[in-house]
Protein backbone atom coordinates (compact mmCIF):
# COMPACT_ATOMS: atom_id res chain seq x y z
CA UNK A 1 0.00 0.00 0.00
CA UNK A 2 0.96 3.18 -0.62
CA UNK A 3 0.40 7.04 -0.54
CA UNK A 4 -2.27 8.01 -2.89
CA UNK A 5 -1.49 9.82 -5.73
CA UNK A 6 -3.73 12.13 -7.39
CA UNK A 7 -6.53 14.12 -5.86
CA UNK A 8 -6.85 11.53 -3.47
CA UNK A 9 -3.39 11.65 -2.15
CA UNK A 10 -2.77 15.76 -2.33
CA UNK A 11 -6.07 15.65 -0.03
CA UNK A 12 -4.33 13.28 2.45
CA UNK A 13 -1.07 15.71 2.05
CA UNK A 14 -3.26 18.81 2.86
CA UNK A 15 -4.69 17.29 6.36
CA UNK A 16 -1.11 16.63 7.31
CA UNK A 17 -0.18 19.71 6.54
CA UNK A 18 -2.85 21.39 8.12
CA UNK A 19 -1.99 18.81 11.52
CA UNK A 20 -0.34 20.91 13.72
CA UNK A 21 1.55 20.02 16.78
CA UNK A 22 2.77 22.21 19.91
CA UNK A 23 5.79 21.38 21.98
CA UNK A 24 6.32 22.13 25.51
CA UNK A 25 8.64 24.91 26.77
CA UNK A 26 9.52 22.45 29.31
CA UNK A 27 11.11 20.06 26.75
CA UNK A 28 13.95 21.74 26.15
CA UNK A 29 14.77 22.41 29.59
CA UNK A 30 16.93 20.62 31.57
CA UNK A 31 14.34 17.98 33.57
CA UNK A 32 14.60 15.09 35.98
CA UNK A 33 12.71 12.32 37.93
CA UNK A 34 12.34 12.44 42.22
CA UNK A 35 15.53 10.52 42.23
CA UNK A 36 17.61 13.51 40.21
CA UNK A 37 18.26 15.33 37.44
CA UNK A 38 20.63 14.44 34.28
CA UNK A 39 21.84 17.87 33.16
CA UNK A 40 22.41 18.25 29.15
CA UNK A 41 24.91 21.68 28.11
CA UNK A 42 22.62 22.42 25.50
CA UNK A 43 19.43 22.24 27.23
CA UNK A 44 17.82 25.85 27.38
CA UNK A 45 18.22 27.49 30.79
CA UNK A 46 15.20 30.38 30.16
CA UNK A 47 12.75 30.54 28.54
CA UNK A 48 14.40 32.76 25.20
CA UNK A 49 16.49 29.66 24.58
CA UNK A 50 13.34 27.46 25.08
CA UNK A 51 11.84 29.56 22.56
CA UNK A 52 15.01 29.40 20.13
CA UNK A 53 14.74 25.68 20.80
CA UNK A 54 11.07 25.20 19.80
CA UNK A 55 11.67 27.55 16.54
CA UNK A 56 14.58 25.69 15.36
CA UNK A 57 12.00 22.81 15.47
CA UNK A 58 9.52 24.20 13.74
CA UNK A 59 12.28 25.35 11.29
CA UNK A 60 13.19 22.06 10.56
CA UNK A 61 9.77 20.17 10.70
CA UNK A 62 7.36 23.11 9.60
CA UNK A 63 4.44 21.63 11.94
CA UNK A 64 5.12 23.13 15.73
CA UNK A 65 4.52 26.97 15.19
CA UNK A 66 3.24 27.11 18.96
CA UNK A 67 4.77 26.56 22.37
CA UNK A 68 3.21 25.54 25.09
CA UNK A 69 4.29 27.42 28.33
CA UNK A 70 4.14 26.95 31.95
CA UNK A 71 3.52 29.99 34.04
CA UNK A 72 5.74 29.89 36.99
CA UNK A 73 8.91 28.45 35.08
CA UNK A 74 8.82 30.23 32.00
CA UNK A 75 7.92 34.01 33.27
CA UNK A 76 10.37 34.25 36.31
CA UNK A 77 9.59 38.00 36.19
CA UNK A 78 5.75 37.30 37.75
CA UNK A 79 4.24 38.02 34.69
CA UNK A 80 4.38 41.51 34.15
CA UNK A 81 2.46 42.99 30.94
CA UNK A 82 6.23 44.25 29.84
CA UNK A 83 7.61 40.75 30.36
CA UNK A 84 4.37 38.57 28.96
CA UNK A 85 4.46 40.92 25.64
CA UNK A 86 8.74 40.78 25.60
CA UNK A 87 7.96 37.44 25.47
CA UNK A 88 5.47 37.12 23.07
CA UNK A 89 7.33 39.41 20.47
CA UNK A 90 10.05 37.40 21.58
CA UNK A 91 8.27 34.07 20.15
CA UNK A 92 7.03 35.96 17.10
CA UNK A 93 10.73 37.18 16.35
CA UNK A 94 11.64 33.42 16.23
CA UNK A 95 8.92 32.45 13.68
CA UNK A 96 6.94 30.80 16.62
CA UNK A 97 3.96 31.69 19.16
CA UNK A 98 2.94 30.95 22.43
CA UNK A 99 0.10 28.00 22.66
CA UNK A 100 -1.41 26.89 25.68
CA UNK A 101 -0.61 28.01 28.85
CA UNK A 102 -0.26 26.11 31.64
CA UNK A 103 -1.15 27.35 35.61
CA UNK A 104 0.71 25.57 38.21
CA UNK A 105 -1.16 24.72 41.32
CA UNK A 106 1.10 22.18 42.30
CA UNK A 107 4.42 23.53 43.23
CA UNK A 108 3.84 26.08 45.72
CA UNK A 109 3.82 24.87 49.63
CA UNK A 110 1.07 26.19 50.23
CA UNK A 111 -0.55 23.22 47.67
CA UNK A 112 0.52 20.95 50.42
CA UNK A 113 -2.94 20.13 50.73
CA UNK A 114 -4.52 20.16 47.15
CA UNK A 115 -5.11 23.83 45.48
CA UNK A 116 -9.02 23.80 44.14
CA UNK A 117 -9.66 21.23 46.51
CA UNK A 118 -8.20 22.37 49.58
CA UNK A 119 -10.04 22.89 52.59
CA UNK A 120 -8.37 26.41 53.31
CA UNK A 121 -10.68 28.71 51.22
CA UNK A 122 -7.93 31.39 51.29
CA UNK A 123 -5.78 28.79 49.40
CA UNK A 124 -9.02 27.71 46.86
CA UNK A 125 -9.11 31.26 45.92
CA UNK A 126 -5.05 31.56 45.86
CA UNK A 127 -5.05 29.06 43.17
CA UNK A 128 -8.10 30.82 40.97
CA UNK A 129 -6.29 33.70 41.33
CA UNK A 130 -3.45 32.46 39.85
CA UNK A 131 -5.27 30.58 37.29
CA UNK A 132 -6.87 33.64 36.81
CA UNK A 133 -3.85 35.36 36.60
CA UNK A 134 -2.63 32.54 33.77
CA UNK A 135 -5.77 33.85 31.50
CA UNK A 136 -4.78 37.18 31.95
CA UNK A 137 -0.98 36.22 30.24
CA UNK A 138 -3.05 34.25 27.75
CA UNK A 139 -4.73 37.14 26.72
CA UNK A 140 -1.42 39.10 26.26
CA UNK A 141 -0.13 36.25 24.32
CA UNK A 142 -2.95 36.25 21.81
CA UNK A 143 -3.16 32.37 23.36
CA UNK A 144 -7.15 30.93 24.02
CA UNK A 145 -6.36 27.39 25.30
CA UNK A 146 -5.82 26.74 28.96
CA UNK A 147 -4.57 23.55 30.18
CA UNK A 148 -5.11 22.69 33.75
CA UNK A 149 -3.44 19.61 35.45
CA UNK A 150 -4.04 19.66 39.05
CA UNK A 151 -1.77 17.73 41.20
CA UNK A 152 -5.06 17.50 44.27
CA UNK A 153 -5.28 14.15 45.20
CA UNK A 154 -4.39 12.54 48.59
CA UNK A 155 -2.51 9.28 50.00
CA UNK A 156 -3.93 7.68 52.43
CA UNK A 157 -7.43 6.36 52.93
CA UNK A 158 -9.52 8.31 55.44
CA UNK A 159 -7.82 11.65 54.68
CA UNK A 160 -10.09 13.60 53.28
CA UNK A 161 -14.04 13.81 52.29
CA UNK A 162 -13.56 12.78 48.68
CA UNK A 163 -17.38 14.01 47.95
CA UNK A 164 -16.83 17.65 49.35
CA UNK A 165 -13.44 17.73 46.77
CA UNK A 166 -15.39 16.69 44.38
CA UNK A 167 -17.58 19.78 45.03
CA UNK A 168 -14.93 22.32 45.64
CA UNK A 169 -12.79 21.29 42.58
CA UNK A 170 -16.07 21.57 40.40
CA UNK A 171 -16.79 25.18 41.76
CA UNK A 172 -13.64 26.32 41.11
CA UNK A 173 -14.20 25.23 37.42
CA UNK A 174 -16.90 26.53 36.61
CA UNK A 175 -15.56 29.88 38.08
CA UNK A 176 -12.04 29.40 35.84
CA UNK A 177 -14.77 28.84 32.58
CA UNK A 178 -16.38 32.14 33.65
CA UNK A 179 -13.51 33.82 33.54
CA UNK A 180 -12.51 32.56 29.84
CA UNK A 181 -12.30 35.01 27.31
CA UNK A 182 -15.11 34.69 24.42
CA UNK A 183 -12.90 32.63 22.17
CA UNK A 184 -11.09 30.67 25.10
CA UNK A 185 -11.24 27.04 25.78
CA UNK A 186 -9.94 24.94 28.98
CA UNK A 187 -8.62 21.58 28.62
CA UNK A 188 -9.32 19.57 31.58
CA UNK A 189 -6.82 17.20 32.65
CA UNK A 190 -6.99 13.14 34.10
CA UNK A 191 -4.17 11.29 35.36
CA UNK A 192 -4.79 8.17 37.80
CA UNK A 193 -1.83 8.81 40.15
CA UNK A 194 1.26 10.74 41.02
CA UNK A 195 2.12 12.76 42.72
CA UNK A 196 -1.11 11.63 44.97
CA UNK A 197 -0.98 8.18 45.55
CA UNK A 198 -3.98 7.03 47.49
CA UNK A 199 -6.08 9.02 44.83
CA UNK A 200 -6.73 12.01 42.59
CA UNK A 201 -9.63 14.13 42.84
CA UNK A 202 -9.80 14.17 38.28
CA UNK A 203 -8.13 10.51 37.78
CA UNK A 204 -9.65 9.68 34.77
CA UNK A 205 -11.38 10.72 31.74
CA UNK A 206 -15.00 10.28 33.04
CA UNK A 207 -14.10 12.68 35.89
CA UNK A 208 -12.65 14.94 33.80
CA UNK A 209 -15.73 14.44 30.91
CA UNK A 210 -18.77 15.25 33.99
CA UNK A 211 -16.11 18.38 35.96
CA UNK A 212 -15.82 20.21 32.08
CA UNK A 213 -19.57 19.25 31.34
CA UNK A 214 -20.54 21.36 34.89
CA UNK A 215 -17.96 23.87 34.39
CA UNK A 216 -19.07 25.24 30.55
CA UNK A 217 -19.56 24.38 27.28
CA UNK A 218 -15.73 25.74 26.64
CA UNK A 219 -14.33 23.15 28.87
CA UNK A 220 -13.33 19.88 27.32
CA UNK A 221 -10.98 16.95 27.80
CA UNK A 222 -7.07 16.66 27.53
CA UNK A 223 -6.28 13.03 26.99
CA UNK A 224 -2.54 12.56 28.28
CA UNK A 225 -1.17 9.52 27.23
CA UNK A 226 0.85 8.44 29.63
CA UNK A 227 -2.27 8.97 32.22
CA UNK A 228 -3.73 5.55 32.05
CA UNK A 229 -3.34 2.48 33.96
CA UNK A 230 -1.94 -0.49 32.27
CA UNK A 231 -4.18 -2.23 29.88
CA UNK A 232 -6.36 0.80 29.14
CA UNK A 233 -8.02 1.19 26.02
CA UNK A 234 -6.82 4.31 25.11
CA UNK A 235 -8.53 4.52 21.70
CA UNK A 236 -11.73 3.71 23.00
CA UNK A 237 -11.45 6.64 25.35
CA UNK A 238 -10.63 9.23 22.41
CA UNK A 239 -13.53 7.92 20.64
CA UNK A 240 -16.12 8.30 22.85
CA UNK A 241 -14.88 12.00 23.89
CA UNK A 242 -15.38 12.56 20.04
CA UNK A 243 -18.85 11.58 20.04
CA UNK A 244 -19.42 13.27 23.04
CA UNK A 245 -17.84 16.43 21.24
CA UNK A 246 -15.69 17.04 24.49
CA UNK A 247 -12.08 15.70 23.67
CA UNK A 248 -10.08 18.86 23.79
CA UNK A 249 -6.56 17.99 22.97
CA UNK A 250 -3.49 15.19 23.88
CA UNK A 251 -0.72 15.50 25.68
CA UNK A 252 1.68 12.98 23.93
CA UNK A 253 4.52 10.81 25.22
CA UNK A 254 4.50 6.93 26.14
CA UNK A 255 4.76 5.21 28.65
CA UNK A 256 6.37 1.30 29.75
CA UNK A 257 5.05 1.36 33.06
CA UNK A 258 3.35 4.94 34.27
CA UNK A 259 3.81 8.33 33.61
CA UNK A 260 7.08 8.15 31.82
CA UNK A 261 7.13 10.49 29.38
CA UNK A 262 8.69 8.93 27.12
CA UNK A 263 8.87 9.67 23.54
CA UNK A 264 5.88 9.38 21.38
CA UNK A 265 5.53 6.23 19.84
CA UNK A 266 8.89 4.39 21.20
CA UNK A 267 6.99 1.52 23.66
CA UNK A 268 3.67 1.46 21.60
CA UNK A 269 3.52 2.48 17.90
CA UNK A 270 0.34 0.59 17.43
CA UNK A 271 -1.73 2.20 20.11
CA UNK A 272 -0.90 5.42 19.00
CA UNK A 273 -1.69 4.42 15.49
CA UNK A 274 -4.88 3.05 17.08
CA UNK A 275 -5.90 6.36 18.54
CA UNK A 276 -5.21 8.10 15.28
CA UNK A 277 -7.04 5.51 13.33
CA UNK A 278 -10.53 6.69 15.76
CA UNK A 279 -9.66 10.43 14.73
CA UNK A 280 -9.31 9.87 11.00
CA UNK A 281 -12.42 7.48 11.06
CA UNK A 282 -14.21 11.10 12.25
CA UNK A 283 -12.83 12.83 10.31
CA UNK A 284 -14.22 10.49 7.56
CA UNK A 285 -17.66 10.93 8.39
CA UNK A 286 -16.92 14.46 8.50
CA UNK A 287 -16.35 14.88 5.24
CA UNK A 288 -12.70 13.17 4.96
CA UNK A 289 -9.72 15.06 3.85
CA UNK A 290 -11.22 15.80 0.81
CA UNK A 291 -13.51 18.09 2.71
CA UNK A 292 -11.09 20.13 3.80
CA UNK A 293 -10.58 22.20 7.17
CA UNK A 294 -14.71 21.59 7.89
CA UNK A 295 -14.33 17.76 8.61
CA UNK A 296 -10.93 18.30 10.63
CA UNK A 297 -11.47 17.75 14.69
CA UNK A 298 -10.51 20.80 16.93
CA UNK A 299 -8.16 19.01 18.65
CA UNK A 300 -4.99 20.94 20.44
CA UNK A 301 -2.31 18.43 19.45
CA UNK A 302 0.35 18.72 21.95
CA UNK A 303 3.52 17.31 23.29
CA UNK A 304 4.36 16.35 27.21
CA UNK A 305 7.44 14.84 27.72
CA UNK A 306 10.55 15.02 30.02
CA UNK A 307 13.71 13.76 28.28
CA UNK A 308 15.54 12.88 30.75
CA UNK A 309 18.49 10.91 28.59
CA UNK A 310 17.86 11.34 25.39
CA UNK A 311 19.28 14.69 23.61
CA UNK A 312 16.28 17.15 23.86
CA UNK A 313 16.00 18.74 20.65
CA UNK A 314 16.76 15.38 18.88
CA UNK A 315 13.55 13.87 20.85
CA UNK A 316 11.74 16.34 19.89
CA UNK A 317 12.08 16.55 16.75
CA UNK A 318 11.83 12.18 16.14
CA UNK A 319 8.60 12.95 18.43
CA UNK A 320 7.32 15.15 16.03
CA UNK A 321 8.34 13.04 12.91
CA UNK A 322 6.50 9.90 14.41
CA UNK A 323 3.28 11.47 15.24
CA UNK A 324 3.02 13.18 11.56
CA UNK A 325 4.02 9.67 9.87
CA UNK A 326 1.38 7.12 12.33
CA UNK A 327 -1.28 10.01 11.33
CA UNK A 328 -0.90 9.77 7.74
CA UNK A 329 -0.73 5.84 8.34
CA UNK A 330 -4.24 6.67 10.19
CA UNK A 331 -5.35 8.63 7.18
CA UNK A 332 -4.76 5.77 4.96
CA UNK A 333 -7.27 3.25 6.12
CA UNK A 334 -9.45 2.50 3.74
CA UNK A 335 -12.50 3.27 5.19
CA UNK A 336 -14.81 2.25 2.39
CA UNK A 337 -13.42 -1.29 2.60
CA UNK A 338 -13.29 -1.23 6.24
CA UNK A 339 -17.21 -0.56 6.56
CA UNK A 340 -17.68 -3.30 4.13
CA UNK A 341 -15.99 -5.74 6.41
CA UNK A 342 -17.25 -5.00 9.48
CA UNK A 343 -20.77 -4.80 7.68
CA UNK A 344 -19.96 -8.85 6.93
CA UNK A 345 -18.78 -9.44 10.80
CA UNK A 346 -15.84 -10.07 8.74
CA UNK A 347 -12.71 -10.01 11.36
CA UNK A 348 -10.05 -10.92 9.96
CA UNK A 349 -10.93 -8.72 6.73
CA UNK A 350 -11.88 -5.52 8.93
CA UNK A 351 -8.34 -6.30 11.15
CA UNK A 352 -6.71 -6.60 7.36
CA UNK A 353 -7.46 -2.93 6.53
CA UNK A 354 -6.74 -1.48 9.94
CA UNK A 355 -2.80 -3.02 9.67
CA UNK A 356 -2.58 -2.38 5.62
CA UNK A 357 -2.70 0.95 6.91
CA UNK A 358 -0.07 1.14 9.92
CA UNK A 359 2.08 -1.63 7.86
CA UNK A 360 2.49 0.94 5.08
CA UNK A 361 5.95 3.11 4.79
CA UNK A 362 5.03 6.67 4.54
CA UNK A 363 8.56 7.73 5.34
CA UNK A 364 9.99 8.36 1.72
CA UNK A 365 6.07 9.53 0.76
CA UNK A 366 6.32 12.27 3.89
CA UNK A 367 10.35 13.14 2.86
CA UNK A 368 8.86 13.47 -1.13
CA UNK A 369 5.87 15.91 0.29
CA UNK A 370 8.76 17.69 2.88
CA UNK A 371 10.60 18.40 -0.20
CA UNK A 372 7.99 19.91 -1.93
CA UNK A 373 7.65 22.24 0.80
CA UNK A 374 11.12 23.46 0.93
CA UNK A 375 11.74 21.61 4.16
CA UNK A 376 14.32 18.91 4.96
CA UNK A 377 13.59 15.48 4.30
CA UNK A 378 15.16 14.30 6.96
CA UNK A 379 14.69 16.59 10.08
CA UNK A 380 16.23 15.01 12.81
CA UNK A 381 19.59 14.39 10.05
CA UNK A 382 19.36 17.98 9.01
CA UNK A 383 19.21 19.34 12.69
CA UNK A 384 21.92 16.25 13.38
CA UNK A 385 24.04 18.07 10.91
CA UNK A 386 23.28 22.01 11.43
CA UNK A 387 25.53 21.84 14.82
CA UNK A 388 22.93 23.82 16.60
CA UNK A 389 23.45 21.47 19.73
CA UNK A 390 27.22 21.94 19.94
CA UNK A 391 26.51 25.51 19.87
CA UNK A 392 23.98 25.99 22.32
CA UNK A 393 26.02 23.47 24.69
CA UNK A 394 29.06 25.58 24.12
CA UNK A 395 26.84 28.77 25.22
CA UNK A 396 24.77 27.29 27.61
CA UNK A 397 27.23 24.23 29.35
CA UNK A 398 29.60 26.51 30.91
CA UNK A 399 26.87 27.88 32.42
CA UNK A 400 25.94 24.97 34.26
CA UNK A 401 28.94 23.91 35.56
CA UNK A 402 30.83 24.26 38.61
CA UNK A 403 34.35 25.77 38.84
CA UNK A 404 36.93 23.48 37.25
CA UNK A 405 34.26 22.66 34.24
CA UNK A 406 32.94 18.97 35.19
CA UNK A 407 29.68 18.20 36.27
CA UNK A 408 29.66 17.88 40.53
C1 LIG B 1 3.27 16.53 34.48
C2 LIG B 1 1.84 16.11 34.75
C3 LIG B 1 0.93 16.49 33.59
C4 LIG B 1 1.12 17.93 33.13
C5 LIG B 1 2.59 18.21 32.90
C6 LIG B 1 2.83 19.67 32.57
O1 LIG B 1 1.81 14.69 34.92
O2 LIG B 1 1.16 15.62 32.50
O3 LIG B 1 0.43 18.09 31.89
O4 LIG B 1 3.35 17.90 34.08
O5 LIG B 1 2.33 20.48 33.58
O6 LIG B 1 3.77 15.69 33.47
MN1 LIG C 1 0.35 16.21 30.55
MN1 LIG D 1 2.21 13.73 33.01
Amino acid sequence: MQLPRGAAGADVLARLDRFVIETPSWGYADTGTRFGKFLQDAAATSIDEKLADAAEVHRLTGCCPSVAVHVLWDFPGGGSEAEIRRIAARAASLGVRVGSINPNVFEDQAYKWGSLTNRDPEVRRRALDHIFDSIRIGELCGSNLLTLWFADGTNYPGQADLRQRKRWMSEGLREVHARLPADGTMLIEYKPFEPAFYHSDIADWGMAHALAKEAGPRAKVLVDLGHHLPGCNIEHIVAFLIDEGALGGFHFNDRKYADDDLTTGSIDPYQLFRIFNEIAGAEHERGGPGAGTSADLPVAYMIDQSHNLKPKIEAMIQTVMTVQEIFLKALLVDRDALRRAQDREDLVAAEGVVKDAFWTDVREGIAEHRRSRDLPPDPLAAFRESGYAARAAAQRGPRKKPEGGRYA
